[in-house]
């Protein structure tokens, strides 16, 4: 059994900083725990806006607090994102995330990230 604390973890090299300033992230599971995948508590920043294509990976998300939405660049629909949501990139969607005020979000990532990502040009994470 693995039991880990978001308080402990960001503490540690769990916690990564986007080079861009638009987010930071706890991993508090990663590909080494072998769970078959990864699990973030992601904090986006008030102004936030920014693309990404996760071409390798599937990503669910919810919204713990905050405000913001989400910009399926294949159809340009937006979507609110409010406490209580979940979006699921089940099509690898390409898409632009806003945050109005800053959003707090678990997210799930199939297959887990390594915790040595970082976005490409693309707003994709490679595979290991
Ligand atoms: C909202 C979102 O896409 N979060 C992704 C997780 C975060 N960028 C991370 O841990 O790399």
């Amino acid at each position: 059994m693995i039991i880990r604390k978001l308080q402990e973890a960001e503490k540690t090299s769990r916690r990564v900083e986007d080079p861009n300033g638009n987010w930071d992230s706890v991993r508090l599971l990663l590909k080494d725990d072998n769970m078959g995948f990864s699990f973030h508590i992601t904090t986006i920043y008030k102004g936030a806006d920014f693309q990404m294509h996760y071409q390798n990976h599937l990503e669910s998300v919810y919204c713990m607090s905050g405000e913001g939405e989400i910009e399926n660049l294949d159809d340009r629909k937006t979507h609110p994102i409010t406490p209580g949501t979940l979006y699921a990139l089940d099509k690898h969607d390409k898409h632009i995330l806003r945050a109005f005020t800053e959003m707090k979000l678990a997210c799930v990532f199939n297959p887990p990230v390594t915790g040595n990502e970082v976005h490409n040009a693309e707003g994709a994470y490679e595979l290991e």
